[in-house]
Parts: structure tokens; C-alpha cells; sequence
């Protein structure tokens, strides 16, 4: 009798520059789990995984042998139930509360910030628009700014990526970051062996350091090499185009470190 194969069937539904689904992508290679990835289309996403029929039209989604899980800290769940080893989260119980809340703080705070910046100047700034329609290949960029504006203001109404905001988000930066070198400091993150709070808050780390507005507050700071170690290549950059006066809080919290 031919022998019933147990390996699951595993795709991972998203698009190379999300940084949740890079996060994402960090846990299966780690865990050496075989999958597919299916790329969407930016923008078009949401509703390609409502015709999916997923419940939301975020990515990361997954499928498990075609059961539906989405969001990052969900599926990384339902990773380490697929196969336990090597683990993403500490066997010591109060070491595994420090992770888990660092990786719900990665999620909840820090992933949202490099996602509103951006989606805040695609809507504002034709250019950045033609720039990622170039990216994506499609065949008249200059046409593809100008038709995807409506698209890209409710993407930024979405998330709340007004002006006020991202301008909060600039002054709030120099101090999540010395809160993650604080979980560096503390070894939350960081170890030898690379938990669900480093996966979780490395990309958007990286993501941040390839966006030129964002990225004084870290490069040359202790969570750079870190990043970078988890993180080596990330697709994404986008050259300033924020007011000089929004960034002007990172590069004063960048010079008072050196
Ligand atoms: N916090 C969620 C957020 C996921 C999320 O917002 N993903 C973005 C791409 S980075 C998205 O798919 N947004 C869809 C939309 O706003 O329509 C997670 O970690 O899974």
C-alpha cells in the first residue's frame, strides 16, 4: 500500500515588501518548513484574499492544509503547534512573558509606524506612487500614479496615515528604539537562539533603516547589526520625503548618541 504522506501543505499569502510577512517568513525558515508563497498584488491584496476567503484582507495569511490563519502572531502560533522545534518561544515561563510582550509591543506599536509613513506619502506624493508602480511592472507607471490616488488615500484613511500622525510617529521613534535596545540590553532579544519578539520586531527595524526619513535613529545604533544579522537584504527603500522639520527629532536623537 502506497505510504500516506504527513508532511502539511503550507502557503504563505503576501507580498515581498511586507514587513509582517517577512516576519513571517523568519519562523519558517527557522523551523526549516517547507511552503509556497503566493504573491499578491499591492493594494489589490485585500481583496484577492477576501476572494480567497479569508475573514480579513491583511497579509500575512496561511494556509495549513487549508485551514485559514492570519495575522503574524496568529500564524507564528499555529507554527510552533505545526512543529514545536526549534522553539520560538522560551520554556521558562516568566522568560516567555517577556517575549510575548515584546513581540505584542512589536506588533501592536512599532510594525504600524514604517506602514503609515509610507502609505501617508504613496497618498500624498505622486512620484513615490509611479516608483512603487515600476516595482510592481505594471506597464504605464506615470498613468499608474495618477490612477492609483484614490487607491492609496483610503489605504492611508485605513490606518490613520494622516499628516498629525506620522509627525507624532517621528517624535515617538528615538524612544521605541531605545526601548528595543533596552530588550537587546536585557536579552529579551538578541540571543543565541532567535525567538518570536526577534522576528516580530527585526523587520520593522529593517524597514526603518531603508527609509531614508527614518533611518538616522538607526543606523549606528546598537539594534542596526541586530537587524541586520536577522534581517540581511529587505527589498524596500524609498528616499526621503518627509518635511525636514517631521525627521528633524531622529537625526537630533541620532547626533546625542554619537
Ligand atoms: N498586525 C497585523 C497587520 C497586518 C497588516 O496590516 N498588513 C498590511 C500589509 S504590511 C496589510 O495587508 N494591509 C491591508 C490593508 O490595509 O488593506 C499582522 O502583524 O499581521
Amino acid at each position: 500500500m502506497a505510504k500516506v504522506s504527513s508532511t502539511p501543505r503550507v502557503k504563505l499569502y503576501g507580498f515581498v515588501l511586507s514587513h509582517p510577512v517577512t516576519t513571517v517568513r523568519l519562523a519558517l525558515a527557522r523551523k526549516g518548513i517547507a511552503y509556497e508563497q503566493v504573491n499578491l498584488r499591492v493594494g489589490l491584496h485585500a481583496t484577492q484574499l477576501r476572494a480567497l476567503g479569508f475573514a480579513t484582507g491583511t497579509v500575512p495569511a496561511m494556509k495549513i492544509d487549508g485551514q485559514k490563519i492570519q495575522g503574524s502572531r496568529q500564524i507564528i502560533r499555529a507554527l510552533e503547534e505545526l512543529q514545536p522545534e526549534p522553539r520560538l518561544f522560551p520554556a521558562d515561563p516568566s522568560l516567555r512573558i517577556a517575549v510575548e510582550d515584546a513581540e505584542r509591543w512589536g506588533e501592536e506599536t512599532l510594525q504600524p509606524i514604517p506602514r503609515r509613513l509610507f502609505r501617508y506619502v504613496a497618498s500624498t506624493d505622486a512620484s513615490v506612487r509611479e516608483a512603487v508602480a515600476e516595482r510592481e511592472g505594471l506597464p504605464a507607471p506615470k498613468l499608474a500614479a495618477r490612477a492609483t490616488a484614490p487607491l492609496t488615500k483610503r489605504m492611508a484613511a485605513k490606518v490613520g496615515a494622516d499628516a498629525e500622525q506620522v509627525r507624532a510617529d517621528m517624535n515617538a521613534l528615538p524612544g521605541l528604539i531605545r526601548r528595543v535596545e533596552q530588550m537587546l540590553k536585557d536579552g529579551t532579544i538578541g540571543g543565541e537562539e532567535p525567538n518570536a519578539a526577534d522576528f516580530q520586531i527585526a523587520p520593522t527595524i529593517r524597514v526603518l533603516m531603508n527609509l531614508e526619513d527614518t533611518a538616522p535613529i538607526v543606523l549606528g545604533s546598537p539594534v542596526e547589526e541586530w537587524a541586520r544579522h536577522l534581517v540581511p537584504d529587505y527589498p524596500a527603500d524609498l528616499p526621503a520625503r518627509l518635511p525636514a522639520d517631521w525627521t528633524a527629532p531622529l537625526r537630533d536623537a541620532a547626533a546625542q548618541r554619537a
